[in-house]
């Protein structure tokens, strides 16, 4: 993990023109340059075709990733104006392509999507972008203007007629000698296509992905909103109470501020609060998460008392009140102020007043109508509060013991002896062996070890009084000292590194989700601040020559077996012809491919060869068989090579001259390794590989939890069944 610290000062900040001036610090305009940076350029296009559909002119939006890895976005709005602008003397459309913040303005009649870092506008993106071509419909005419990282290269131009047809396309390829990303995510792209299309009812947003092996294809269109998005995020929970939607305007000191909430209760036990300002997630919360969560206490707690479901000496804490909640906020806020670490917490003062208004009003007014729901939902609250009591108490008696207080920590923490935790790292691992090779070969200096014997709690079916009486979760609480609910303090963790180091096998992979669980429901501020990590450790040692090499994954062992056997190997396609090295690493690795799909398609009873044979046979596994037979015509190879055995024997030939003097050993766990060789592979900061777990797609997370660890089981089957496609191992 590098952490890259880019510390600009104002004085060495020189004023360069525009589209210099981000290519020199891309990550001041687009927050980095990895794939956060990468996805982002998307985002700033799509925005402009939002603004057209908030605007009244578009309702749909096509997003289409191109074989080339190239990115379109096209909408059915107006039309970029083509015209002379009266300033600049150029056209309209080059204004607004190059000029840093030309386009959308706040004029009180519309809200432009973006703020904050999310404001910076196309022009970026097209300084950012080997080439952007833009294509305009508009009067009759389609326009065309081309452009390489934010230079014109062919002016603007008509190439043809449209007659009444409008809109905007703009196709772009990002620069990668900027970005360290090379290939936009499918998954990352839908999370917030999808979230845009909740935030903007009505709107269709179509996504395509035409480069990747597999072909995806989704249309985002919900004429409910954010009450579809509560719905949503509630899949697979037992409701308690109908969606609850309210929204409301009201004069704000830079304009008018519009706020829209839904919300509904469940039978769950964790709170999921989303919140949008100008449909942007602001993941830090801000003022009008502060305005809702008044209202909704102050106003359930009245009407409990007034009717006599809650007495005065119940001292039912806003978190008790949001136990079991999802709740999405959107506000539209000319001007919006974004503060925090990662400029996504909302800070305008009035907006907390505004949005508790609107929520207090009608919230009322709703409790007073349905005093059945009202009911049930402070019947659940209450049980909330007397968890969380019955959680204190037992806290509080334990802690007389000794056993959990703020001074002792557990016995079975290897603590390091660095005082500073911004030096030090906790690897909670599982299981004693494991737990004793980390305690014999770390860093004891900065290294602290917690091992875990049993499987952790699934605290996404837990209540807060059973997830505390799991001595391998108190055992967690208190050696990373930051405490629990009320009493949370993140700047007390003792560690800033919180390393799950747990097996590469299925109870390993149940453990760590656990644990994953764990933090994003009970302490998502770990998270946030990227405290924890997850280590991989090798799966593979393999020996050659008395060289000893540690493999990550199965696909860097292919990988290496690939290499390996392509070594001195010759490879021809169907006429003969000896392919270079790039040409036969693809076309071995689309054999493993189509051995993996096949054998996946056996293992669900059907016969591969007969499938393909039926034109009529649909379904995820023999489509894909499809793409990766087509992609052998490349070769001029055809289905028939791969089932006469042709090409089943080259694939088995370089598998055998790969593995030639090679000994390949699969860990079986970390137990395995001895200390050495654990440090080595896996601590030792300067050779471990660690992966930062992140908020940034917790929508997804949140979504993959509740289908993986909720009741119940249709849900989850469907989800596994739909990624199964995507977890084949290629080996070689
Ligand atoms: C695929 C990305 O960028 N769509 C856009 C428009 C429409 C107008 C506009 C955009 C007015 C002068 C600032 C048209 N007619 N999709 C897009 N659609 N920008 S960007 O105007 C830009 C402002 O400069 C538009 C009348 N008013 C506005």
């Amino acid at each position: 993990m590098s952490e890259n610290v880019s510390n600009y000062n104002a004085e060495n900040i020189q004023v360069l023109e525009g589209m210099e001036a981000v290519r020199k610090r891309p990550a001041m305009y687009i927050g980095d340059t990895g794939e956060r940076g990468y996805h982002h350029l998307v985002y700033e296009v799509v925005d402009n075709s939002i603004d057209e559909a908030l605007a009244g002119y578009c309702s749909l939006i096509d997003v289409i990733i191109n074989p080339d890895g190239s990115l379109t976005v096209q909408d059915n709005g107006r039309g970029i104006p083509v015209d002379m602008h009266p300033v600049q003397h150029r056209p309209a459309i080059e204004v607004v392509l190059t000029v840093l913040h030309a386009g959308g303005k706040f004029d009180g009649s519309n809200y432009k999507v973006s703020g904050g870092l999310h404001g910076v506008g196309v022009s970026c993106v097209n300084a950012l972008s080997d080439w952007m071509k833009v294509e305009v419909k508009r009067g009759g005419k389609i326009h065309e203007i081309e452009f390489s990282r934010g230079h014109v290269t062919k002016e603007l131009s008509v190439i043809g007629e449209c007659g009444d047809e409008t809109g905007t396309k703009v196709t772009f390829f990002p620069d990668h000698t900027i970005f360290t990303c090379r290939a936009f995510k499918w998954e990352t792209l839908c999370n917030r296509l999808r979230e845009l299309a909740f935030l903007n009812k009505g709107v269709t947003i179509h996504f395509r992905d035409d480069e990747g092996e597999t072909h995806h294809e989704e249309t985002f269109h919900y004429e409910g909103g954010i009450d579809e998005f509560t719905e949503y995020l509630n899949a697979n929970k037992k409701p308690l109470s109908p969606v609850i939607h309210f929204e409301g305007e009201r004069e704000g000191t830079t304009g008018m501020v519009q706020a829209e909430v839904s919300f509904q209760y469940t039978d769950s036990y964790t709170t999921l609060e989303q919140t949008y300002c100008n449909n942007i997630h602001t993941i830090e919360g801000g003022t009008h998460l502060t305005g809702f969560r008044r209202a909704l206490t102050s106003t359930i707690n009245k009407y409990g008392v007034e009717n006599k479901l809650i007495k005065e000496k119940d001292n039912i804490t806003g978190e008790d009140m949001r136990e079991g909640l999802t709740v999405i906020v959107s506000v539209k806020v000319p001007q919006p102020q974004f503060e925090g670490q990662t400029k996504t917490k909302l800070g305008n003062g009035e907006v907390d007043g505004i949005v508790a208004g609107i929520v207090a009003d009608k919230l009322k007014t709703f409790l007073d109508e349905n005093p059945a729901v009202a009911k049930i939902i402070i019947e659940k609250i209450q049980l909330a509060c007397r968890a969380r009591e019955a959680a204190r108490a037992a806290r509080e008696s334990t802690r007389r013991k000794g056993v959990m207080d703020g001074l002792s920590l557990p016995g079975k923490l290897r603590d390091c002896s660095e005082r500073d935790p911004a030096k030090t790292e906790l690897f909670l691992v599982e299981g004693d062996s494991a737990g004793g090779s980390a305690q014999t070969g770390r860093d004891r200096a900065t290294q602290a070890i917690l091992p875990l014997r049993g499987k952790v709690l699934n605290v996404e079916k837990a209540r807060i009084d059973r997830v505390l009486a799991n001595q391998e979760i108190r055992t967690m609480i208190t050696a990373i000292g930051c405490g629990f609910a009320e009493e949370w303090d993140i700047s007390k963790a003792r560690y800033h590194k919180i390393v799950i180091m747990t097996d590469a096998d299925v109870d390993g992979a149940h453990i760590r989700t656990l644990l994953l669980t764990f933090f994003f429901r009970k302490m998502p501020e770990l998270i946030e601040k990227g405290y924890v990590y997850l280590a991989q450790p090798p799966l593979y040692k393999v020996e050659r020559k008395k060289k000893i090499e540690y493999i990550l994954t199965d696909g860097d062992l292919t990988s290496k077996l690939l290499t390996l056997g392509l070594d001195d190997f010759e490879v021809k396609d169907k006429a003969g012809n000896v392919l270079d090295a790039g040409k036969a690493r693809e076309l071995l690795t689309l054999l493993a491919e189509i051995e993996a799909t096949i054998k996946l398609l056996e293992e669900r009873g059907f016969n591969a060869e007969a499938l393909l044979a039926d034109e009529t046979s649909q379904g995820g596994g023999v489509s894909m068989l499809r793409k990766e037979i087509k992609s052998l015509e490349g070769f001029g190879y055809s289905a028939g090579d791969y089932f006469d055995g042709t090409l089943k024997s080259l694939l088995e030939n370089v598998r055998v001259h790969g593995k030639q003097g090679l000994s390949i050993y699969r860990f079986k766990g970390l137990g395995e390794m001895d200390a050495e060789e654990l440090y080595d592979t896996t601590m030792n900061p300067a050779k471990r590989h660690m992966l930062r777990v992140t908020m940034e797609d917790a929508l997804a997370a949140d979504r993959m939890f509740t289908l993986l660890m909720g009741d119940e089981v249709e849900p989850r089957r469907k989800f596994i069944e739909d990624n199964a496609l995507n977890v084949r191992n290629l080996d070689f």
